[in-house]
């Protein structure tokens, strides 16, 4: 019988390729996706089949992390093996604006999960999106056993899905695993994260469809790793016979100014022409430093990043410059099912 999984958050960034790596793998995906007036499944439409078709093995169900009849009914329904909880309100920023509801869909929509899956009586493994937004103010290096201080409503929200992890592990003796990942980008990141909006605008202004690029902070710095690699981590967590936290990361730093130096120079127009910043992208407490030491993945789960710095904007720059062809050629079409 094949493996089954269950995946909130699977039409975004991590949920797509996560749903790609477990299909590889021969398991059946069950995905919870949001109610949503436009459509919001663009990232897995290469994947997905439709659900009466002999080959489907990825199955979309609608449900929301507010919303705990919605998680109870589905895993009920499905009787998955393993559950990962990537949903999440996951914008730092936009967290400041609407903390009530980040607080509610990040931080007490892990605990919906968890606890739907207590009362469904289902015996799987769980794994939490946890996030080095957590350690907040902390000074780099960031590992496993670093304090936390939160800087925003989501890093607030991910410590208590955190600390409710670790408790439905001790509590429930659920093998629960909380991945504590640091940034991670690809051409699917969405398009108000800082790596995506660079590379979007670098393509833009390339073609000559935009003059302006509007940033924030430039001095962050960040650690950013490749997301298809961080995704088997995440699997990588689950097959271990005890559940338990890891860090995953780089361990390479860098600032945003470097960032956007790197992406405009692959496209050899002078960034600061073009770039300024608009005090609207500030954040009220900002994260300065977020550099991760992800030694206990390498030993434990075997993980190493495979992607650096310079060939993740690469990757980035790369297909934001196609996108933009397919989108002036009226290449791109939408699937509807
Ligand atoms: P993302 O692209 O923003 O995806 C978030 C997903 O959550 C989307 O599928 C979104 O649905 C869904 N969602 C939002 N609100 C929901 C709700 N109320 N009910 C059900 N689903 C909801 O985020 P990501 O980059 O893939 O990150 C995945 C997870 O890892 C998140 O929990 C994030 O906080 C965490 N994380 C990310 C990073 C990173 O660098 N990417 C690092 C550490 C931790 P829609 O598609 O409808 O919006
Ligand atoms: O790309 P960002 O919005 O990512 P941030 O805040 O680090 O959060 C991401 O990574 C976390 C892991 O550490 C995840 F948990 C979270 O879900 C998300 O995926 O901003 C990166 C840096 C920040 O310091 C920000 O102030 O870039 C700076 N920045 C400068 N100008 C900007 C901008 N960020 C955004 N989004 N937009 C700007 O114009």
């Amino acid at each position: 019988m094949p493996k089954v999984a269950l995946i909130t958050g699977t039409t975004g960034q991590d949920g797509s390729y996560l749903a790609e790596l477990l299909l590889d793998k021969g398991y059946v995906v069950h995905g919870l996706k949001r109610r949503s007036s436009s459509f919001n499944t663009e990232r897995i439409e290469r994947v997905d089949v439709h659900p009466r078709h002999p080959d489907a093995r990825l199955f979309l169900h609608y449900g929301d992390l507010g919303d705990m009849g919605s998680l109870v009914h589905l895993i009920r329904e499905v009787q998955p093996d393993e559950v990962y909880n990537l949903g999440a309100q996951s914008h730092v920023r936009v967290s400041f604006d609407v903390p009530g509801y980040t607080a509610d869909v990040t931080g007490l929509g892990a605990v919906r999960v968890m606890e739907a899956i207590r009362i469904a009586g289902v015996n799987c493994r769980v794994y939490q999106a946890s996030s080095s937004e957590m350690y907040g103010s902390t000074p780099p290096p960031q590992r496993e056993t670093t304090p936390f201080h939160p800087r925003s409503p989501y890093g607030c929200s991910k410590v208590f899905a955190y600390w409710s992890a670790v408790n439905y592990r001790e509590a429930w003796d659920m093998h629960v695993s909380n991945g504590i990942l640091f940034n991670h980008e690809s051409p699917r990141r969405g398009e108000n994260f800082v790596t995506r909006k660079i590379s979007r605008a670098v393509a833009r202004i390339e073609a000559g469809i935009q003059d302006t690029l509007f940033l924030g902070n430039l001095d962050a710095v960040r650690d950013w790793g490749y997301a298809p690699e961080y995704v088997e981590a995440m699997w990588l967590m689950l097959q271990q016979d005890k559940p338990d936290d890891y860090v995953i990361a780089t361990g390479e730093a860098r600032t945003v100014r470097e960032f956007v130096h790197a992406a405009f120079a692959m496209v050899d127009i002078d960034w600061e022409k073009h770039v300024q910043i608009d005090p609207q992208y500030m954040r009220p407490t900002e994260v300065d430093a977020l550099i991760g030491d992800a030694s206990k993945a390498r030993e434990q789960l075997g993980w190493v990043p495979k992607t650096g710095f310079t060939d993740l904007v690469r990757i980035m720059v790369d297909a934001d410059r196609q996108l933009l062809e397919d989108e002036r050629m009226g290449r791109l079409v939408r699937i509807d099912r």
